[in-house]
């Protein structure tokens, strides 16, 4: 029987308005779920019910809101693979990686349970006597939390625990083709025993939701925007939040670079290539977008490529492979427009593109009935080509070819996004050099684009984000602001700066 799944705010089903069906792209004719699906009215209401309820949730102690943390993680733990089991077959992601995700939550969990614990202030010494200074973090209140679908419940858990540990209340907008994967992770939020109206779950097409939005920034009902998700999209949220005098936690897209320098391990390299360029389908936002290789191993380096991307396997994701299908229906309608970027300049040196069907079958499989495509290498891509400058979510990786560093470091920011980037070389400057030069956020040496850690800090700059960051503790900088605190007790008023003592030195003074 299909799952019928619906919003939950303040702990109760709410009203739908359309329903979506989320279904499984490994197999389009199988319904995953049936989505009720709220109007911006919902999504407004929800967000003024968060606000009811963060008052109470900020006076729990920080220490108890760490448990209920702790908590969460013990049921992620002990319910993952249903989770990833539900994450594979409603975005075809491959099981293995699908656990992978549910651990990314575990992590996240493990890291914040402690900062309940912690969620330090300071206290700083006065410049007068017989007083005190201190700081705290404050709750922001309402965050409201737009993620994409690709990682439909690790990086929504990026947001939600952080958030939720410091006192504020959440209105989650999962991704649609994803929403029985987001309704689960909510599920397990709230057995961990989070109030009603703590953390809502309000699934809406991206329309209703920029319009419930708008709504609630006017009502005054969210403090905090979080948004995982295309650089355009994220420039509306910015617009938006911008207006209310507010800045967005922003991660958008990728257009992330390798550069294959002539001392690198060049096998180390191809894997490092493989895995970042097609796992996942090629559809993370740190997955790789282009190969810049120096030109005296260009030949050798593709040369391995090839050969590796012609022997990956696609298929069920159920199965040991390397990716299974795109996302959803309009990922892959997008990606096949991506395909037609590829100019006569170009070589594909992987062998076929497009979808897998029966007449263009990838070893013995024929992809029927799902959404499988050939993973796709593009050699002789020039700095001016749009496959070299945009973002191409889905399985189609480019390459091309530098002579100095500066040059390959000038080649990686030129796209004008910012989010990841790796290096491969077996010289120690190399990497420092790239690691300065390079705009990206995060940068891998000898390693991939993809897979970073749950708590260092992710995110992006230029077109991939506003230079907010997630995970870690440089995440508690986006769901609290920080509050300074003085206390005179001296009894009489001490003005600042003016009544300070004037310790006089002999600046005269000179040693013989
Ligand atoms: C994303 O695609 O939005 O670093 C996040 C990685 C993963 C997260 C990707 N840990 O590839």
């Amino acid at each position: 029987m299909t799952r019928q799944i619906v919003s939950v705010v303040g702990g109760k089903d709410a009203a739908s308005a359309s329903t979506y069906q989320s279904t499984n792209p490994a197999r389009i004719s199988e319904v995953v779920a049936s989505v009720g699906m709220a109007d911006a009215d919902t999504f407004a209401a929800a967000c003024r019910t968060a606000k009811e309820a963060q008052r109470e949730w900020a006076k729990v102690p920080a220490p108890v809101r760490g448990r209920v943390i702790a908590s969460i993680g013990r049921l992620v733990e002990a319910n993952a693979e249903s989770l990833a089991r539900l994450v594979t077959e409603e975005i075809g992601k491959p099981y293995a990686e699908a656990l992978g995700e549910v651990r990314e939550i575990v992590d996240t969990c493990d890291f914040f349970l402690g900062e309940g614990r912690r969620l330090y202030g300071q206290t700083v010494p006065s410049e007068m006597p017989d007083k005190n200074l201190f700081t705290f973090r404050n709750p922001v209140g309402v965050a409201a939390v737009i993620t994409a679908g690709n990682f439909p419940v690790a990086v929504p858990s990026w947001y939600l625990v952080p958030a939720l540990l410091c006192g504020n209340a959440v209105v989650w907008k999962p991704a649609e083709y994803a929403a029985a994967s987001g309704h689960a992770l909510y599920r397990l939020f709230a057995a961990a025993g989070l109030p009603d109206g703590v953390l809502n779950v309000v699934f809406a097409d991206g329309a209703e939701t920029f319009r419930g939005l708008e709504r609630a920034l006017e009502e005054g009902t969210v403090q905090k925007v979080g948004f995982t998700g295309s650089s355009e999209v994220g420039r509306k949220v910015g617009e938006l939040t911008g207006r209310h005098l507010q800045s967005a936690c922003l991660e958008l897209g990728g257009k992330n670079p390798m550069v294959i320098m002539p001392d690198a391990d060049l096998d180390l390299a191809v894997e490092g290539a493989l895995f970042s360029g097609f796992g996942t389908a090629g559809q993370r936002c740190t997955s790789l977008g282009t190969v810049i290789v120096h030109e005296s191993v260009h030949d050798e380096f593709l040369g391995r490529f090839a050969a590796a991307v012609r022997e990956a396997r696609i298929g069920d994701p159920g199965q040991e492979v390397l990716a299974g299908p795109l996302l959803d229906q309009k990922f892959a309608d997008r990606y096949e427009e991506y395909l037609t970027w590829i100019q006569p300049h170009h070589q594909v040196v992987s062998g076929e593109t497009g979808r897998i069907t029966p007449d263009s079958p990838r070893q013995d499989f024929t992809g029927e009935g799902g959404l499988f495509y050939h993973p796709v290498v593009v050699d002789g891509v020039r700095p001016d080509d749009r496959l070299f400058l945009e973002e191409t979510f889905g399985p189609i990786v480019g390459v091309t070819t530098f002579r100095t560093l500066d040059e390959a470091i000038e080649l990686a920011n030129l796209p004008g996004y910012g989010l990841s980037s790796s290096i491969y070389t077996t010289d120690a400057r190399n990497a420092f050099r790239f690691r300065e030069g390079v705009s990206a956020g995060m940068v891998s040496v000898n390693n991939s684009t993809s897979g970073a850690e749950a708590h260092l800090p992710f995110g992006g700059n230029g077109k991939s984000g506003n230079g907010s960051r997630q995970s870690g503790m440089w995440v508690l900088d986006q769901f609290t602001r920080w509050q300074a605190m003085n206390w005179d007790h001296s009894g009489r008023l001490q003005k600042a700066q003016m009544d300070v003592a004037d310790i006089t030195p002999d600046l005269d003074f000179r040693l013989p």
